[in-house]
């Protein structure tokens, strides 16, 4: 039997699909196959600069004034309520978001189920929070009369990574929003399907035209132009720490600013005297989640060297009993999102056999997953020298690599000594050890006997050194899209 046709996605700029001004495309391959189902356009510049005067005319109108045009003019409650139905249109749609995103990205239908609702709930929550983004009045000398207003910055745009993209793109895209900004968001090549159709969603739930405009492409040609281009008020970028650096210096040429979430090499500690039991899951979720492929990945394990054996034991009979298959088939894992990603993985885990470490265990790919995929099976590395790259470098997939630390002061050296900083993760009984740990981990986010990946909605989220800065998720979120005015009124 023939297959359908594969189906070509367009640009979505003013609420209309708009075809590739250079009428070229992109394929979209299947992850779990490595077959290709569908076709995205290739937006270089000239889409970007598009998508950018939407965004201008929803913000600025006609005459090119702050915040004249109708999205710009929208009332705050109003726009509440507009990305309220935005957030129950994600709810409605979520099974076929998420079919969407699992065949897009690899990942398992329960995880893109997840990323769905969360979408929902990123819309839900900034919704509720656009009424309430308020300034200040300050004291200052007699006579006057000072207060702050949090302004939208005006068009932002988003670039968007491929492992989570309904949730990095609900919790930039929707706080943004919130904030009164028109957007332009360039998703990344490897998986966009599940915005385009978002983006329909949203103008159908009436979304004002140029509120929000997606533009597909490569990093180097649709993304750079959209960091280089003039008409974009701040930048918000999730990706890899080169990258975000290119971004950085793109947008610093027109003084525009940036927020960088870069990932990590996130750690979790495991004293001698936490719960093993409560920790033992949740140490593997936090590795096994989205195949690795997630910025916020617990990818190291610091355990202390007198429960170094017991621990790895268990972790082993837990990394053993995985499965890797297609998207589909709905097991602990799916494929990564691509070859790249997939030689890149593999590339690590080369390094750490020849280098003598030892793989304490390794989860299984089903025999049915086609030749074709991008299948990696899950690694556990035990006894892992602190300094080893697999130890300090992110490796984006599903390998675990097992440290050893004497006691606190030593656990603290290896957990900060990572050019990274994003989530830590602590596992102890000890209340004193709990706090001094927190609040000496280099990051930033901690978690103490449960480990969020990232954490909810509401939960502030970035971090410092190489993974990048600037906050997202959270009402903190809000601040970074807006701009600060301080208005001083003399009336004596
Ligand atoms: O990232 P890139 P890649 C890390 C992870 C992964 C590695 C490489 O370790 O293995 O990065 O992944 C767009 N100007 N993370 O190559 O290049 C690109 O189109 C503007 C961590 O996919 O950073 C995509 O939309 N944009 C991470 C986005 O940047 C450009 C998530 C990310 O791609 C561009 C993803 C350019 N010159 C990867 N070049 C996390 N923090 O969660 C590319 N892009």
């Amino acid at each position: 039997m023939d297959k359908p046709p594969a189906h070509a996605w367009q640009h979505f700029i003013a609420n209309r699909p708009t075809p590739a001004t250079a009428s070229e495309s992109l394929d979209v391959i299947d992850p779990s196959s490595g077959e290709c189902f569908a076709y995205i356009a290739r937006g270089r510049a000239a889409d970007i600069d598009l998508a950018v005067r939407a965004a201008r005319q929803a913000f600025d109108g006609d005459r090119g004034q702050p915040a004249g045009g109708v999205w710009g003019k929208t009332p705050a409650l109003e726009r509440g309520r507009i990305l309220m139905r935005l957030a129950a249109a994600a709810d409605a749609h979520r099974d076929e978001l998420a079919a969407l995103e699992s065949r897009d990205t690899g990942k398992p239908l329960k995880q893109a189920q997840a990323d769905a609702v969360a979408l929902a709930r990123y819309f839900e929550f900034y919704a509720g929070a656009c009424d309430k983004l308020h300034g200040q009045t300050l004291p200052y000398q007699n006579g006057y009369t000072v207060l702050t207003i949090r302004e939208a910055h005006g068009v932002t745009g988003h670039i968007i990574p491929w492992n989570y993209p309904m949730q990095i793109f609900g919790r930039s895209v929707g706080a943004a929003l919130a904030a009164g900004n028109a957007c332009v968001v360039k998703p990344a090549e490897d998986a966009c399907l599940s915005l385009l159709r978002f983006a329909e969603l949203a103008a159908a739930a009436g979304l004002p035209d140029g509120a929000l405009n997606l533009v597909t492409g490569l990093g180097a040609e649709a993304g750079q132009a959209l960091a280089e281009h003039p008409g974009i008020d701040h930048i918000s970028f999730t990706g890899s720490p080169e990258t975000g650096r290119r971004v950085a210096q793109a947008a610093a040429a027109h003084y525009c600013p940036v927020t960088l979430e870069l990932g990590g090499k996130s750690p979790q500690l495991v004293f001698d005297d936490a719960d093993l039991e409560a920790a033992l899951p949740v140490l593997i979720a936090a590795i096994i989640q989205n195949a690795g492929q997630t910025c916020s990945a617990g990818s190291r394990v610091l355990v202390q060297e007198t429960i170094a054996e017991r621990l790895t034991e268990r972790l082993a009979q837990g990394f053993a009993a995985l499965r890797a298959g297609p998207a589909g088939d709905d097991l602990d894992l799916g494929p990564l999102v691509s070859r790249k990603q997939l030689t890149r993985v593999g590339t690590y885990v080369q390094q750490a056999k020849q280098s003598g470490l030892r793989v304490a265990a390794q989860g299984q790919i089903v025999a049915h997953a086609p030749i074709g995929g991008f299948y990696q099976a899950p690694v556990l590395l035990a006894n892992v020298p602190p300094e080893h790259p697999v130890a300090c470098e992110e490796i984006f997939g599903p390998v675990l690599a097992v440290s050893h630390f004497r006691d606190e002061v030593h656990a603290l050296a290896i957990a900060n000594g990572t050019p990274y900083g994003l989530v830590a993760g602590v596992w102890t009984r000890d209340g004193a050890r709990q706090m001094r740990l927190a609040r000496k981990l280099r990051a930033g986010q901690v978690f103490v006997n449960n480990y969020g990946a990232g954490g909810g909605v509401e939960l502030p989220f970035g971090g410092v050194g190489q993974s990048g800065y600037g906050r997202e998720k959270g009402f903190e979120a809000l601040y970074g899209f807006t701009a600060l005015k301080t208005v001083a009124l003399r009336h004596d």
